[in-house]
């Protein structure tokens, strides 16, 4: 069913130890179950927090602060009652038992930013970026996902719905009146104007951005063997996560760690160094940075400093030379300045001084510069967004062709359509389950 109008009841906290754990309680029975567990006789004005105890079957549960708050002007604008109980498991358990006995039903996950969407408090893109602000990982995600939240999809696209409706204005103008508008004229405006919104729609998709804020950037670090990619690695995360030796072919597995550079998650991969003719694990090792190499966003080449470079580091600096990477001259310390070799591009480092590790660090921070400020992050949305496009670049061929207007007419319609299953103007119940499904309980 799309909405049922029972009360529901659920942890709003996360389980486990806490000072404080919250049940949230929502529906028509919301004050009368709140009533008949607190013993306190109190008025319960509406959003004041009273204290008292929980008391069920003559047993004492917990002491307890409880606040009532009555419809609209709460989450899901219906009756919204929360119990603010001791932290930890055994109390919560014991007053959900309570409410399931008092008749009301376990929540559902997301089920209360359900019931904020249908009974219209929030749209489908603000439900979907409470979830955004609850999982981001980054400040840089949580920020779009706040950006989200305060309507930012939403007016951009009702403002491309505005300006599909008036397209379809024009060609329904130019089918109820054909002897004032010249099928030429309202073929010309339409095919021009189609091709530059559908421009618009693409742009503010940025796929690669959303998926950067989401699980983050991933940087792969390779090299020759005993250039001191365990050594940077271990610079950058500021914690010593990989063995460092002065035996070249140390590293074998792959050795990860995470930082935040600029808001952004940066995922570092430190791989094993790459030769010929080693050993058996030593050559599994050099499979897999190989395939890390293919897989990266980043790619960051090291070099000795203080050393020659060799045919090897030459075939690297080839290999990567077309996909975006960082190279890096380790061990300037070795080496007084002017001796160093020029390098074009390169970043000049000392993973054991910290010199220019600064400068490594902003190198890669700007790789992911533009994530999170294009329009769209939401992949629902971008793939809803690049349908319109498509259904306006058929409307401007239609054009172009000189076909029947009323052609046109059915590709408006389907953009307007796919843009409105953005909000949620329009909506079926298998994609809100889809949707609500990922949230936690009790939000
Ligand atoms: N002087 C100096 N020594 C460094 C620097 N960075 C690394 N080393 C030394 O170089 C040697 C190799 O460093 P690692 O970080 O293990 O090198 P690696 O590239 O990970 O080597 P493999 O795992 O064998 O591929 C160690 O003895 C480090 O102490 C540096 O900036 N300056
Ligand atoms: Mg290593």
């Amino acid at each position: 069913m799309l909405y049922s109008n029972d009360t529901i009841a659920a942890p709003a906290t996360a389980p486990g130890q806490g000072g404080i754990a919250i049940i949230r309680i929502s529906g028509p029975q919301a004050e009368s179950m709140l009533r008949a567990l607190f013993s306190a006789d109190v008025p319960f004005e509406s959003h004041k927090l009273y204290y008292g105890h929980i008391v069920w079957e003559n047993d004492v549960l917990d002491e307890c602060m409880a606040v009532l708050m009555r419809a609209p002007r709460t989450y899901t604008r219906e009756d919204v009652a929360e119990l603010h109980l001791h932290g930890g498991s055994y109390a919560s358990r014991k007053v959900l038992s309570a409410l399931y006995a008092l008749g009301a039903r376990a929540a559902e996950p997301g089920e209360f930013t359900r019931r904020a969407f249908l009974n219209g408090r929030i749209d489908l893109s603000r439900a979907e970026a409470v979830m955004g602000v609850i999982s981001s990982e980054s400040d840089r995600a949580a920020r779009a996902a706040m950006r989200q939240l305060s309507g930012g999809v939403n007016s951009f696209i009702k403002s491309a719905q505005d300006e599909l409706l008036s397209l379809l204005a024009g060609v329904e103008a130019a089918l109820d009146y054909p002897e004032e508008i010249s099928d030429e004229e309202a073929y010309t405006a339409l095919e021009e104007s189609a091709r530059i919104l559908a421009d618009r729609l693409d742009s503010a998709c940025d796929e690669r951005g959303a998926r950067i804020l989401e699980s983050g950037l991933d940087v792969v670090l390779c090299g020759r063997p005993n250039v001191g990619k365990s050594s940077i690695l271990n610079a950058l995360l500021g914690q010593e996560r990989a063995i460092v030796t002065n035996i070249p072919g140390t590293t074998r597995d792959i050795v990860q760690g995470s930082i935040q550079l600029d808001g952004v998650k940066i995922n570092l991969s430190d791989t094993a160094g790459l030769r010929n003719g080693s050993d058996e694990v030593e050559k599994i090792g050099i499979d897999r940075a190989r395939q890390a190499i293919a897989h990266a966003d980043v790619t960051v080449v090291v070099l000795d400093a203080a050393m020659p470079l060799t045919e090897e580091d030459l075939d690297l600096l080839r290999e990567t030379e077309n996909s975006p990477r960082i190279i890096v001259l380790n061990k300037i310390d070795r080496m007084p300045v002017n001796m160093l070799q020029p390098l074009k591009d390169a970043l000049y480092v000392s993973a054991r001084t910290g010199e220019g590790m600064q400068n490594l660090q902003k190198a890669i921070a700007a790789f992911a510069a533009h994530a999170g400020q294009s329009e769209l992050s939401e992949s629902r949305h971008m793939n809803l967004a690049r349908e319109a496009a498509r259904h306006l670049r058929n409307a401007a061929d239609v054009c172009a062709r000189g076909d029947e207007v009323d052609l046109a007419a059915i590709d408006l319609h389907a953009a307007i359509d796919a843009l409105s299953r953005v909000t949620g103007e329009r909506v079926d119940e298998r994609l809100l389950d889809d949707i609500f499904s990922r949230f936690c309980v009790g939000k």
